[in-house]
């Protein structure tokens, strides 16, 4: 027995060595790929001209984030460490705070929560006061991706109520449909880092948890202003996201129902040559996804989403309950084949809407960038906009344009298979050609694995940004 057990401890010795040694040789190769993986994705993003210009309308939430180490904060305001890790709605006491963090820092999930309690949300924002590193931006979904479209060369038009000192913060090229208001709410970001430590917990990826006590976005105020201008200012794309806000917000018997009634017969009043994208969120409340799906999601022609909010939209689509977590680091043949199936579900008889279907579908996730997109269809570059959404991803999170290989890591496999069927197709990955594209029955899919940045800037707005900025390429 004891001399069992002395084996294998200098089994398993061994084998964590020979693993870890395994893994620097292959980590070298990778590391000496870099530099051509990077230089063909730029070479694949510059290969589009863009149309002149192109007009792009963007709705809806704006709000002034401010971004702190979570970590650092939540000792300020001194939360301590719960040893009771529990997914809230949406949350009421410090008790609550804490055990929400528990359940989504050690995956380093992304999650959003509203914060009922006010006297609480005050108390945070004050412990903001006098952190190091603490920064003030612009946020919200519309106006992040405003200020990336019209930097990649669009006219856009945004559904937000912003501050005169937010309104100038927006780039050219940018216009606000509301007038400006006096006051905005604030977003809290808890951003952590990979291995950032709470107590005993530790976190896996870096990410961010939001919290807020936002009580105008939820509701969509910008929705009419919005709807007065965008005829006139005929966008060719026209993009819904935020939306998120609505999630365990505590609505009025039936508001939500009205406020998402209103933006359904916003939808239904676009012209056909306009393309619309919605990019999803995190949502953890099954009745509003499922109004979503009725309101919204089968009024689009384009969808965005992250690797997380993925297995979630598609197991209500079969009917299940919704998934509040899931692997931060899904492998390529699983996300394509949920893509698939959300793609088929969205695409059949019972569930498409007469007048719009599903053509494209946006999966970004930590280690590569997928995009099905229909045969036939209006979407141009798809094998660019993959590119580009994956040179996004590390720019955005590294907080640079410019790309340091020193600072980036490829995680995706040598090579990946197609899908989890048995005998699927393996594809594997060219440094001169990092993006794979092949066609399926009536669809393309393009994967581009990511250029992981490894010193973290920020995460917060990286879907907004890397989806918008794929978008730009393809309409
Ligand atoms: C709201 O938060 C404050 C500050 O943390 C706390 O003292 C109070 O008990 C909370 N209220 C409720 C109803 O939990
Ligand atoms: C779904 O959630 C409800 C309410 O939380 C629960 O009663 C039910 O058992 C769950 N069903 C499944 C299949 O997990
Ligand atoms: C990479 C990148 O452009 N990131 C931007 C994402 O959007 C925010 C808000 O517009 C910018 O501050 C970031 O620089």
């Amino acid at each position: 027995m004891g001399h069992g057990l002395k084996c294998g401890v200098a089994f398993s010795f061994f084998a964590v060595f020979a693993a870890f040694w395994y893994r620097q040789q292959v980590g070298n190769e990778l590391d000496s790929r870099l530099e051509t993986v990077l230089t063909s994705l730029l070479k694949a993003e510059r290969k589009v001209d863009l149309n002149q210009r192109p007009r792009v309308a963007v709705g809806f939430g704006g709000c002034l984030d401010i971004v702190a180490d979570g970590i650092a904060l939540l000792k300020k305001a001194g939360i301590k460490p719960s040893k009771n890790p529990v997914h809230h709605n949406f949350i009421t006491s410090e008790e609550q705070l804490a055990e929400s963090f528990a359940y989504f820092f050690p995956p380093g999930a992304a999650s959003e929560r509203f914060i009922s309690n006010d006297t609480l949300f005050r108390k945070l924002v004050k412990a903001t006061q006098g952190l190091p590193r603490v920064r003030w931006s612009l946020g919200g979904n519309a106006p992040v991706m405003a200020n990336r479209l019209a930097k990649e060369g669009c006219e856009v038009l945004i559904g937000s109520r912003l501050t005169p000192d937010l309104i100038e913060v927006l780039q050219e090229h940018v216009t606000v449909t509301s007038k400006p208001v006096d006051e905005t709410d604030i977003h809290l970001i808890l951003e952590y880092s990979t291995g950032a430590k709470w107590g005993k917990l530790v976190s896996r990826r870096a990410n961010r948890f939001i919290v807020h006590h936002d009580t105008s976005n939820p509701i969509l105020e910008s929705l009419e202003d919005f709807q007065a201008q965008l005829q006139q200012f005929k966008p060719s794309l026209l993009i819904i996201s935020g939306l998120q806000m609505m999630d365990n917000f505590p609505f009025a018997p039936g508001q939500l129902d009205k406020r998402l009634r209103l933006l359904q017969d916003l939808l239904l009043s676009i012209d056909r040559t306009t393309g619309i994208h919605f990019e999803m969120a995190s949502f953890v409340d099954r009745s509003v996804l499922s109004k979503l799906l009725s309101y919204v999601i089968t009024h689009v022609d384009s969808l965005g989403m992250n690797e997380q909010e993925l297995p979630n939209l598609l197991s209500m689509l079969k009917g299940s309950n919704i998934t509040v977590l899931s692997d931060p680091y899904p492998r390529v043949a699983n996300v394509l084949d949920q893509m698939r199936d959300v793609y088929r579900i969205l695409n059949s008889q019972e569930i498409t809407s007469a007048n719009r279907r599903l053509t494209r579908l946006h999966v970004h996730t930590l280690a590569f960038q997928a995009i099905v997109i229909a045969k036939g269809s209006s979407w141009r570059n798809t094998m660019s906009a993959a590119a580009k959404a994956s040179l996004t991803a590390h720019r955005h999170v590294c907080g640079s344009p410019n790309i340091d290989t020193s600072k980036a890591k490829l995680i995706m496999d040598d090579s990946f298979s197609i899908s989890r069927e048995q005998g699927s197709k393996k594809i594997p990955l060219e440094e001169n050609r990092p993006v794979s594209c092949w066609e399926e029955d009536n669809y393309e899919i393009c994967v581009a694995p990511v250029l992981v940045c490894t010193e973290v800037y920020q995460t917060v707005g990286g879907g907004d940004n890397v989806s918008a900025a794929s978008l730009v390429l393809q309409i």
